[in-house]
């Protein structure tokens, strides 16, 4: 019997270009570029109208379409910036209505010798941020300004704030630097906060740059130590943190008696020396398994550059301590600043800062998505793959090395040989156009695999 057909019919699928790749247990990540000429992204947001929206640290805030990469401008304010600091546009949230309520606060310094941060709201017409409205104003500084946002479930606004060079300002109640702060959307003091007519909901901490709301509505934050004791905290209505007295734990005898005075609540984890902990999400999923329910964290790496990476926290049930520590992508060498995921498909946004402090190039905000998006050829992963399974028309083989340039051959299940050829590549597309609906095996050197033709 003469083979159907021969390899001169074969399509050839393009060859396996560069790709980034991730195993996380079971599960393929596949990373792709979405913006690679960002300004230093600072904030991810998924947005309500379904687009990723990006606040960065030399005064935009970009708008993505996640499905292309391309984005539009849709703040540009003037904000301080140097590159040796670290103010400039920080902190973004959107109402959690949005787009049916239109608004957007976010955080800024300005100034370029007396800094100062601002919380405003603005309006989105459709195609820009419009209508400021100034809602907050405290001293910023070269160092330490915070700061990110948290909408609570009662549609109260928290607002991390850094001590601003100063670490006195964080043990003074009378001072909003080195705080966490609870606002109402309107900027007013919400009648049920700690310290009564103050903004103040925790206090003591040095620069909280990661904020987010873990299970059964915990809220946790990550905090910049000084050179040791970076801390993930959980966050309590009037605790004390304990900077600039209390480091980390309070483990020192020092320590020991201000905690007892002070009621200071201890880090669920520190890390020391120092990696610059930052952007904070809580990973609920299903599409990566090995992360859900479980905390994702953005790591700078310090100035010694050398810890960059996503730590992922497992905690304890009643998410009261952390039980285990994972992290990823330290290979890429460069600042992870900020996560977002993609509520849909479970894909995940990093917004990477370069290769050294605060904020060198490249600045690349990178996807990491389960399902492979087009032009990122199918990893090999088994000897011998088809897909899709079942095929009509054509059907994509993938082999391993050891496979090419080797025996091809496919029967149907009555033995009867359909086609007998070369495997020409890792990767190829094999027609199928008047072959008759049933079950194939295909063989190779490397093995066989079962093809159901539709
Ligand atoms: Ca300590």
């Amino acid at each position: 019997m003469k083979p159907l057909h021969l390899l001169p019919f074969l399509l050839l699928g393009s060859a396996i270009q560069a790709q980034d790749t991730f195993t996380v247990g079971n599960t393929t990540l596949y990373a792709t570029d979405l913006v690679d000429d960002s300004q230093i992204p600072w904030e991810l947001v998924w947005g309500g109208d379904d687009m990723l929206w990006c606040s960065e640290r030399k005064g935009r805030v970009i708008r993505i379409d996640p499905s292309t990469g391309e984005y539009t401008t849709v703040l540009d304010l003037n904000v301080t910036f140097s590159g040796n600091g670290e103010p400039g546009l920080l902190g973004m949230v959107q109402h959690p209505d949005f787009p049916e309520d239109p608004r957007v606060w976010v955080v800024y310094c300005d100034g370029q010798f007396n800094v100062s941060e601002h919380l405003s709201v603005f309006e989105w017409d459709g195609s820009a941020l419009v209508n400021e409205q100034e809602l907050l104003t405290l001293p910023g500084y070269q160092i330490h300004n915070g700061s990110r946002l948290l909408w609570l479930p009662d549609n109260t606004l928290l607002m991390t704030t850094g001590d601003a060079g100063e670490p006195n300002l964080s043990q003074d109640l009378e001072s909003l630097n080195g705080k966490i702060l609870r606002i109402n959307p309107d900027g007013t003091i919400p009648a049920d906060n700690p310290f009564g007519e103050s903004l103040v909901y925790s206090w003591g901490h040095r620069n909280a740059q990661g904020i987010c709301l873990g299970p059964n509505g915990l809220v946790y934050s990550s905090e910049h130590g000084q050179s040791n004791d970076d801390e993930f905290n959980l966050i309590e209505a009037g605790r004390n943190y304990g900077w600039p007295d209390v480091q980390g734990a309070c483990n020192t005898s020092s320590e020991q008696e201000f905690c007892a005075e002070w009621n200071v609540m201890e880090p669920l984890a520190a890390w020391s020396p120092c990696i610059a902990v930052n952007g904070l999400e809580y990973y609920t999923h299903e599409a990566i398994p090995e992360f859900q329910g479980k905390i994702l964290m953005a790591v700078l790496g310090g100035l010694s550059a050398q810890y960059e990476r996503m730590t992922v926290l497992e905690l304890a049930e009643d998410g009261l301590s952390v039980v285990s520590e994972d992290s990823y992508f330290s290979s890429f060498n460069q600042r992870i600043r900020d996560i977002a995921v993609n509520p849909y498909t479970g894909a995940f946004y990093l917004a990477f800062n370069g290769t050294s402090y605060p904020g060198s190039p490249p600045n690349i905000i990178k996807e990491f998505s389960t399902s492979n998006p087009a032009g990122i050829p199918t990893p090999v992963v088994r000897p011998l793959a088809l897909r899709p399974i079942p095929a009509s028309g054509q059907v994509e083989v993938s082999v391993t090395e050891g496979a090419i340039g080797g025996p091809l051959s496919v029967r149907d299940m009555s033995g009867r040989l359909v086609l007998e050829s070369t495997v020409p590549s890792s990767v190829f597309t094999l027609p199928l156009e008047g072959w008759p609906t049933g079950r194939y095996i295909v063989w190779t050197a490397v093995g066989a695999a079962d093809l159901l033709v539709d």
